[in-house]
């Protein structure tokens, strides 16, 4: 199998994150893969996902399997089904979690391009502080509700971490440490995990 990355994408991270809890890592080949708005990636478009979003899951049959969370869907069933709980409320529960920090996950990308790659004469402020608060109002019910940083460990931790390396790598004044001092605890644990080590490792 062959996996489109880049390697500060939070989305491939967990992606990467999961196949190595889930032993599967070497059985996957990373590809690195550059996709941005407004850059034309005519090849990515083609053969892999007209959306020219990574990560992609390149089967060895030559089918394609796109969005991370379908991805580790798959992972999750070649290895048994580990991260992912197979039934019953706990199940709703973890992909109801996943669910929210994909879309905080998805804010915090759109405040990036908003500031990093959009034209700086066309941003505008309100859509990003909007989108900002989205990513912030779900650490925020994280905090307050912790019970997903002490359950068995499920792909929404795995989630959470990512994008938290994610809010480290892009935004790194914004604070979210002091703001949120029981995710900052949950942090440093996860990233004692050699599977989160070595996602982060700069050859990775
Ligand atoms: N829902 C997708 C989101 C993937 C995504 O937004 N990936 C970013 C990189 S972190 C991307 O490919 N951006 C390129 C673009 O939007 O043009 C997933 O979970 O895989």
């Amino acid at each position: 199998m062959k996996l489109t990355f880049s390697p500060g994408s939070p989305f491939a991270r967990k992606v990467r994150i999961t196949a190595i809890e889930l032993g599967l890592i070497d059985k996957i080949e990373l590809v690195p893969a550059t996709v941005a708005p407004t850059q034309p990636n005519e090849a990515y478009s083609h053969d892999i996902s007209p959306l020219r979003k990574l990560p992609a899951l390149i089967l060895d049959n030559g089918e394609v399997i796109v969005d991370s969370y379908v991805i580790v869907e798959y992972l999750d069933e070649l290895a048994g089904g580990k991260l992912i709980p197979a039934s019953g409320a706990a199940r709703w529960k973890v992909k109801s979690d996943h669910s929210i920090i994909q879309g905080m996950t998805d804010a915090m990308l759109l405040c990036r391009y908003e500031v990093g790659v959009r034209p700086k004469e066309l941003l505008w402020q309100k859509w990003v502080d909007d989108q900002w608060d989205r990513t912030w109002q779900g650490l925020t019910r994280f905090e307050n509700h912790p019970d997903i940083l002490t359950r068995p460990f499920d792909i929404s931790q795995i989630a959470l971490v990512s994008l938290l390396v994610y809010a480290d790598f892009r935004f790194p004044d914004c604070g979210w440490r002091a703001a949120f001092p029981k995710l900052a605890a949950f942090h440093a644990t996860m990233l004692e995990r050699p599977s989160v080590r070595a996602s982060i490792a700069p050859a990775a």
